[in-house]
């Protein structure tokens, strides 16, 4: 670990780098980082406490929410709502948008979208699950309520973006358009510390990732591509080993460090892929180029789509450049 430097520190110092920061982003750094922690306490108490299994109710994809879902949710909008920097948030678990309404928010001039606990169906089985949040500034005016063009911005737009992954350690790796730095927890005493400086991802690896028993499902040029993975070539270290989580967050951390492809296509039942764009998407693309990798729907650059709803689902293909640019040279050479 290199010279202790933690999380707050970090992002005081480096608010420097924005001549017209005036340290909201910091404390929305703040809020994140303390509901993360209390995440990541939850989380670890797994099996022993009544957290784990179903909250008993669905969210507005008609997904089984897990208790966990509706804990990090509500953490990461209490802590976000209290520090008054931010006029309104987007999740996974929320079905339209929550404007924050106290006086304190008149005026703020930052957003939030996240998926609180993203890889949910990890938890009850012990495997790690993560958070993915994205910061953007509003385009409405300050002092209205926040609508809903505040949230529906392209992923260019994104002012900050980052990850926690609660795995064998907790992690928080983020962006603010100036590289991506990783931090590690140090549970014992509750401190983020900077493990990972300016994290970039090999421009080629031999990790592919993908959800292959709805290869039947997938589009011809997938298909082809998960063929070419799997062909003997020594040359370009072919086969490739395939590693699939089922958690965005766990097997997008381990190729940004190792190598690789992550795909999550368009199939059948999911004609637009399954994750969504605003929230899952649009940060990890973000974080993937700042990190030197690419990020596409399997066709063009995914943070220049421009989107049209909040739960918004989206193709998704990311990680080491050469690899991403051969899996879309698959796909519009075969197409769909
Ligand atoms: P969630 O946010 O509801 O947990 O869903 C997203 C997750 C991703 O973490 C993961 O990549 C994907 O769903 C796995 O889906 P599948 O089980 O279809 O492979
Ligand atoms: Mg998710």
């Amino acid at each position: 670990m290199n010279n202790l430097v933690t999380l707050g520190e970090f992002v005081i110092q480096h608010q420097q780098d924005y001549p017209e920061a005036t340290g909201d982003l910091s404390q929305i750094f703040g809020a994140i980082k303390l509901a993360s922690k209390l995440v990541h306490r939850e989380i670890n108490k797994a099996g022993i406490a009544d957290i784990v299994g179903y909250a008993g109710q669905k969210n507005v994809q008609g997904e089984q929410q897990q208790k966990l879902d509706v804990y990090a949710n509500d953490k990461f909008k209490t802590a976000l709502a209290a520090r008054g920097l931010v006029c309104g948030l987007a999740s996974e678990e929320e079905e339209s948008f929550v404007e924050f309404t106290q006086p304190q928010h008149k005026g703020s001039k930052y957003i939030v979208l996240i998926d609180p606990i993203d890889g949910s169906s990890n938890i009850d089985v012990n495997v790690a699950v993560g958070t993915i949040f994205s910061i953007y500034r509003r385009v409405s005016p300050h002092q209205e309520p926040v609508q809903i063009e505040d949230f529906l911005q392209c992923g260019t737009e994104q002012v900050a973006a980052g990850y926690v992954i609660y795995g064998s350690s907790t992690m928080l790796v983020y962006t603010t358009g100036n590289g991506v730095n990783g931090f590690t927890f140090d549970p014992s005493i509750g401190v983020y510390y900077l493990s990972h400086p300016n994290m970039a991802i090999p421009s080629k690896g031999t990790i592919y990732s993908v959800n292959e028993g709805n290869y039947v499902h997938f589009p011809v040029g997938v298909k082809q591509y998960i063929k070419y993975c799997q062909e003997n070539d020594e040359a370009t270290q072919r086969p490739y080993t395939s590693r699939y989580i089922g958690s965005l967050v766990a097997d997008f951390h381990r190729n940004l460090l190792k190598g690789g492809i992550f795909i999550y296509p368009s199939y059948a039942e999911n004609a637009c892929g399954k994750l969504r764009l605003l929230y899952e998407c649009n940060p990890m693309a973000f974080i993937m180029e700042q990190a030197g990798g690419a990020a596409s729907d399997g066709r063009s650059r995914i943070i220049e789509r421009v989107p049209n709803a909040l739960h918004q689902r989206t193709p998704f293909f990311v990680g080491s450049p050469k690899m991403v640019e051969k899996a879309e040279a698959f796909m519009a050479y075969v197409g769909s």
